[in-house]
């Protein structure tokens, strides 16, 4: 009997993950669906379906997750902002997001969480193993909204049928952009690995892992992360002569947003 094709939506599929997961994801047998404010043709796969327009839009947001068997939620403001748009955007988003996917029967969101959600330990040494349950204060609203999508995770992992997993995701971009993200570096391939392994098994109810490469110098734990088969092979320290002389490690773990005043837009 043929199988029946996989259906996963990425939202935010046009931000700096979503572009670098779009084409890694895409595969006989998969049909994408992407949702975001626009889109880059260059970023979407043959085959893929689009949505354009926002994560808060109920009734969009409830065809997109329509009939889909995963959802990796990306869309968000992605650094500091005024206190109203992230509230609008990364929580209320967030929970449009897990209600629609509980009221379709989805089986499992990937959330994105981030670093920033305790921003504010202190930098550890390198090659340290910060558990993902280590309690430490966000640095920032955005940090803050990312300990709030956690915990609707959870509430929604508790309460309802779908399986969350929140992912606490370091410095995702092509290339490690300075010398914090030769700790807090995700490669490209290892957040698809990281997906690939959560399409296979999502835990159970809910879970929260570190979105980290097996980094040398890195300071968090990928225990919880290997705990459901995320294995990354790559290491930032390969880029170790080559960073740009930006984001520098500072004080605080989550590098330069502790500094940041709050509620000020970074524009990224
Ligand atoms: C994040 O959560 C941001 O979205 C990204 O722009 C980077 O600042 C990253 O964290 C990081 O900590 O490097």
């Amino acid at each position: 009997m043929a199988q029946r094709e996989q259906r996963l939506l990425i939202t935010g599929s046009n931000g700096v993950v979503g572009r670098m997961l779009t084409a890694r994801l895409a595969r006989e047998g998969r049909r994408l669906r992407l949702l975001d404010l626009d889109h880059d043709p260059d970023f979407v796969p043959a085959g893929a379906e689009v949505l354009t327009g926002s994560v808060v839009d109920r009734e969009l947001v409830a065809r997109a997750v329509d009939g889909v068997d995963a959802v990796v939620h990306l869309a968000g403001i992605p650094g500091e902002d005024t206190w109203e748009r992230i509230l609008e955007v990364n929580v209320h988003g967030s929970w449009v997001l897990l209600d629609a996917a509980r009221a379709a029967g989805v089986p499992k969101v990937l959330l994105a969480s981030s670093n920033h959600a305790v921003g504010m330990a202190p930098t550890l040494d390198a090659g340290a193993d910060l558990a993902v349950d280590a309690i430490a204060p966000p640095d920032s609203y955005y940090g803050w909204s990312k300990t709030a999508v956690e915990s609707l995770g959870r509430l929604f992992g508790a309460r309802t049928g779908l399986d969350v997993l929140a992912v606490r995701i370091g410095s995702c971009f092509p290339e490690p952009n300075g010398e914090r993200a030769l700790a807090t570096w995700m490669s490209p391939d290892d957040v698809a690995r990281l997906v690939e392994a959560f399409l296979v098994a999502a835990p159970a109810g809910y879970r929260c892992i570190w979105g980290v490469s097996d980094n040398t110098r890195r300071w968090w734990s990928l225990e919880e992360g290997r705990a459901m088969g995320y294995e990354p092979v790559d290491d930032a320290e390969s880029y170790a002569g080559s960073v740009p002389a930006l984001n520098s490690v500072s004080e605080w773990l989550g590098g330069r947003f502790p500094e940041h005043p709050l509620g000020e837009p970074m524009g990224l």
